[in-house]
């Protein structure tokens, strides 16, 4: 053990936790929750615990480094724990669910035993780090139960909790055999933070409807005997940096968009972890419809997707790879040309900063998941435009940034027809309409950026008086 104790620079000391530890010798991550955690718990300083990322038939002791101004715990899971908690519950039940996936959820029993099982060990990991007035911030998906653990074994700090992923409504949730211990879980928070309006309505109507939750004259809200706050705290990014990052082009990223220049063609892309919400198929198709539709745009536009690999141990991650690999293959063998390959489908792990580069390169940015809680690369892609010459913004309404983001063109990811149709438009929209769009975009997501939904979810927990919190 270390004799540091992760020094906040201001207000209580805060301790993150969640299922894996960034890396945050590395100043690029790739996944949201990584990307927008990261670089804000370096800047404000404090504890992160998690998941080392390794598999081992005896963990041993947790592992503590100091990184700058944070204390990184991080413990190891054994091979069982990691496939029924991780591949399992969380990724092969509770993302599904919460992606409104019904046909791919697989519950099994096993699973829901491993899933709490490790929720216990990091309980148990934790409880001797930690401070009586710290603010304990619980992400994500997998460990729902952990502030039940917690208050289990004494823990009475404020504990808050925020979802990543869509909230689904309660008739869908009902699915799960062991919803309503879920959503119990969630109740033993002080505060549970949402992405977006949506799926706040969808929890409280599930704790009112469904668990008879009462509101309180401060909307605050009571079950089971715990009083909580429920709100919607959009995750934002770093624009700035994102923004800095982009106008340093890489060489390599500038001589391909010279190239193109001097071609008269255009690139759209995507950039996605390979995942079946991310609706990557029905991009493709949506790609292969404009070339369809539209003879004279041939050779005149390429797509450029990155997907890098996820979750490969799941079988569903596995078919979309294979499904993908065979889209791309069919669109590229029917209007290939000799000298233009219409789909680039790049499935490695593209550094940050060339990705920032390649945004900035891109007339269109295509997000067209089929369910998302926020979507990152949709702000990202907006804040490495050049006002001179932005492109468009082409976003599926069921990406959580939708509901911050209406002046991008927002397609209904399920319809290949209007997806083609606004690929269309996007490329050939005036510059003129292309900046104010572009204008009012960069303005909202730097008002609500990475800083704004850290300052704005922690002073609400911070808020709420210890006693009140520990009721
Ligand atoms: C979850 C929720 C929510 C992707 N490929 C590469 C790469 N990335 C980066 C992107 C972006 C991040 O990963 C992905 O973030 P998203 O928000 O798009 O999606 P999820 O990973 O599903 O994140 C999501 C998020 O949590 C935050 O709350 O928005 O709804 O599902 O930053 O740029 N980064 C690099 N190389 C790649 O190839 N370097």
């Amino acid at each position: 053990m270390t004799d540091f104790e992760g020094t906040a620079t201001n207000g209580p000391r805060l301790v993150v936790i969640s299922n894996r530890v960034a890396d945050l010798r590395k100043t690029t991550q790739t996944g949201g929750l990584a990307v927008g955690l990261a670089d804000a718990v370096k800047e404000r300083g404090g504890v992160w615990f998690g998941w080392s990322g390794r598999k081992l038939k005896e963990p041993g002791q947790p592992k503590v480094d100091r990184i700058g101004k944070v204390m990184q715990i991080s413990v190891a899971l054994r091979p069982e724990d990691y496939a029924a908690y991780y591949i399992g519950y969380a990724n092969s039940v509770l993302w599904p669910l919460f992606h409104y996936r019904l046909d791919l959820v697989d519950f099994r029993q096993p699973f829901h035993d491993g899933y709490r099982r490790v929720n216990e060990k990091f309980a148990e990991t934790i409880l001797p780090f930690l401070k009586p007035d710290d603010i304990i911030w619980v992400h994500d998906y997998h460990l729902i139960p952990l502030a039940a653990e917690l208050r289990r074994r004494g823990c009475r700090q404020r504990i808050g909790f925020f979802l990543h992923i869509p909230f689904p409504p309660p008739d869908l949730l009902a699915a799960a055999p062991d919803h309503d211990w879920l959503v119990g879980c969630l109740f033993e928070y002080d505060l549970i933070g949402f992405q977006t309006e949506a799926d706040l309505g969808n929890f409280r109507r599930y704790a009112k409807e469904q668990a008879g939750a009462m509101v309180g004259k401060d909307s605050s809200l009571e079950a089971a005997g715990h009083s909580f706050r429920a709100g919607a705290f959009p995750i934002g990014i770093d624009v700035d940096h994102f923004a800095e990052m982009a106008s340093r082009a890489s060489e390599e990223v500038a001589i391909d968009e010279l190239r193109r220049k001097v071609l008269g063609r255009r690139q759209i892309i995507g950039v996605d972890r390979l995942d079946y919400s991310k609706g990557l198929p029905d991009r493709f198709k949506a790609f292969g419809r404009l070339l369809e539709q539209h003879p004279e745009i041939h050779k005149k536009v390429t797509l450029l997707q990155i997907a890098p690999s996820s979750r490969q141990e799941v079988q569903s991650y596995a078919d979309i790879k294979e499904e993908l690999a065979g889209l791309s293959g069919s669109i590229n063998g029917r209007f290939a040309d000799f000298n233009w390959t219409p789909i680039r489908y790049i499935q490695r792990n593209v550094p940050r900063e060339k990705l920032a580069a390649l945004f900035r390169a891109s007339q269109v940015g295509f997000v067209t998941p089929l369910r998302d809680g926020m979507n990152l690369v949709a702000k990202e892609f907006v804040a490495a435009q050049d006002i001179n010459d932005p492109g468009v913004l082409v976003l599926s309404q069921f990406a959580g940034a939708a509901e911050e983001m209406a002046e991008a063109l927002i397609v209904n990811p399920y319809d290949i027809d209007d997806m083609a149709e606004n690929l269309f438009r996007a490329l050939q929209m005036p510059l003129k309409e292309r900046q104010r769009r572009q204008k009012a975009l960069i303005a909202r997501i730097r008002k609500q950026d990475a800083r704004a939904w850290l300052g704005s979810f922690l002073s609400a927990l911070e808020g709420l008086r210890v006693t009140d919190a520990a009721a």
